[in-house]
């Protein structure tokens, strides 16, 4: 999967035709897109329906049946990370040349999607999916703990400055405010470098695409999940 074929195309990515409005503008796809806008690379979507993920269709494209994934030409990848890479290594709008400087923007990516990640999705499953809510509210405040450990680092190892890595807008700014944007309300609170960030990093045309690209065929399915939920109303449609 090089730069030549992503020149030559097809791009497909794979989406949810809807989520429940929680999860609206944050589907892991949102990564892949706003990727491939800033690279100013056309794609298009398959979108997947809601039930449809574990089929065998979309276990063939994604082993653990979730999405996106990212089709080139022939050839397919899943795992935002690895994804969202391989379109930087095609655009020096994402990834500047120089080995030291891919370096430091590999390692802020793996950040990203290990050391900062990881505490927010173990929070969001504590507080809205586990079932045993006594043992979520046990587990809760040691994930918040490591969690506000790991943004203080994070927070001190930004600084004053706007970009993590070379002094402008790279990969690593890309998949870190995309993580840091799935942190719980509140969470980033103690942090006002890091709000900033992430909010100026928003305000890119590159990401308002990809978010309203997300967005649009959720507004256009919701009435066909909410006709077919029990009682004919889907919550948080
Ligand atoms: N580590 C994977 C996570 C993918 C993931 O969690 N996808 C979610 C949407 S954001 C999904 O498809 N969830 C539906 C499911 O697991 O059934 C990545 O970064 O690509």
């Amino acid at each position: 999967m090089d730069a030549d074929a992503f020149r030559r195309g097809p791009i497909t990515v794979t989406a949810f035709d809807w989520v429940p409005r929680f999860a609206q503008g944050h589907v892991r796809d949102l990564r892949v897109r706003w990727a491939l806008e800033e690279a100013g690379l056309p794609y298009e979507t398959t979108l997947v329906a809601q039930g449809e993920q574990r089929q065998p269709a979309n276990l063939a494209r994604q082993p653990f049946g979730q999405v996106p994934t990212l089709t080139v030409g022939e050839r397919s990848l899943f795992e935002t990370g690895a994804c969202v890479w391989r379109i930087a290594e095609t655009s020096e709008a994402l990834l500047p040349s120089g080995t030291a400087a891919r370096d430091d923007c590999l390692a802020w990516v793996f950040a990203a999607v290990d050391s900062v990640e990881k505490p927010i999705a173990m929070l969001a499953m504590l507080r809205f999916f586990t079932k045993d809510r006594d043992a979520a509210e046990r587990a809760q405040p040691d994930i918040e703990t490591l969690l506000h450990e790991r943004l203080t680092r994070l927070s001190d190892a930004l600084g004053e400055a706007a970009h993590l890595s070379g002094g402008r807008f790279t990969v690593a700014d890309l998949m870190m405010t995309a993580v840091l944007r799935d942190a719980g309300r509140g969470d980033l609170d103690p942090f006002p470098t890091l709000k900033a960030y992430v909010a100026r990093h928003e305000a890119r045309p590159a990401f308002k695409r990809a978010l309203a690209a997300q967005l649009a065929p959720f507004a256009e399915n919701a009435a066909r999940y909410r006709a077919s939920a029990p009682g004919g109303a889907a919550p948080n449609s």
